[in-house]
């Protein structure tokens, strides 16, 4: 039987490159996001290879996300694979400097919207007895870097809520496991730096960063493990990196 995957922030970046591929695997899809039009042309190019079905909400809304995931079709309900992968950085400096929007926004989106979609979706893995819940994190998640402070703090959440999940879901037969990427070439920078072309660009100047698609390709593996196999906790870098402030820039 076709697996279904749901996916949150499948507009851009990962999320879009794990719908792309995950569309050609077989997959059943659900893409979710807040710029729908995206998501109607992305639901267009992928319905020749799969089923697909879009939900169009805020995950930092909670009566969105239970309203939109609530009233999916019959035949998508029963998702195996959840993607916890809507976020964003909002700003980078000291914090003593830092905006209480980009503050409420990353703790909104990063943490408490990955918690609402998991509220909404992992009670119906655990009645089912499987399911396989999958967490971006990031870097940012294992180590605090200069200027980095609310959104490495949203993504430490993330590392401990994946490793909670591990542990109380355990009993379940369900998998758990968090993605971890350095840097990686998507929307990300010009999130976090409100549009700045020139200061989103640097962040990648003198290293072939990952792409969308490296992490997709990652995913893919983690989900298609043998039943008694889980990765539970994958970091990614480019090769050009080492840690948040180790990068070997050829400038
Ligand atoms: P993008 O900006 O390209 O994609 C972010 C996605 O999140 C978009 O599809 C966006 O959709 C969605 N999103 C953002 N806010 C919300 C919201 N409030 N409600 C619903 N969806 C939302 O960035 P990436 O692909 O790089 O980011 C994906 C994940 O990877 C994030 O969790 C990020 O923190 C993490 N990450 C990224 C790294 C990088 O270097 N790029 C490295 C490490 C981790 P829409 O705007 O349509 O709602
Ligand atoms: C995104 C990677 O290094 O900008 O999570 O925090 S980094």
């Amino acid at each position: 039987m076709q697996k279904i995957a749901l996916i949150t922030g499948a507009t851009s970046g990962i999320g879009e490159a794990c719908a792309r591929l995950l569309g050609t695997q077989g997959f059943k899809l659900i893409l979710c996001g807040r710029r729908v039009e995206r998501l109607q042309n992305l639901k267009n190019d992928l319905e020749t290879a799969t089923r697909v079905t879009i939900l169009n909400f805020d995950v930092s809304n909670r009566e969105e996300v239970f309203r939109s995931i609530n009233s999916l079709p019959e035949d998508f309900k029963e998702i195996d694979i959840l993607i916890n992968n809507a976020g964003n950085a909002h700003g980078l400096g000291p914090i003593h400097e830092g905006n209480l929007d980009d503050w409420d926004a990353m703790m909104d989106i990063n943490v408490k919207g990955l918690l609402y979609v998991s509220k909404a979706v992992v009670p119906g893995m655990v009645a089912r007895k499987r399911g396989h819940v999958v967490n971006i994190g990031s870097i940012a998640g294992k180590e605090v870097y200069p200027n980095g402070n609310v959104y490495c703090a949203s993504k430490h959440a993330v590392d401990a809520l994946n490793r909670a999940m591990l542990i109380d879901l355990n009993q379940y037969g369900i998998k758990v496991t968090s993605i971890n990427p350095g840097l990686v070439e998507t929307e990300f920078s010009m999130v976090r730096f409100k549009g700045d072309e020139g200061r989103a660009k640097g962040v990648y100047k003198g290293i072939q960063p990952l792409r969308a698609e490296d992490v997709a390709e990652t995913i893919s593996f983690v989900i298609s493990r043998p039943a008694h196999v889980n990765l539970s906790d994958i970091v990614i870098f480019p090769t050009a990196q080492a840690s948040s402030t180790v990068v070997n820039r050829q400038l």
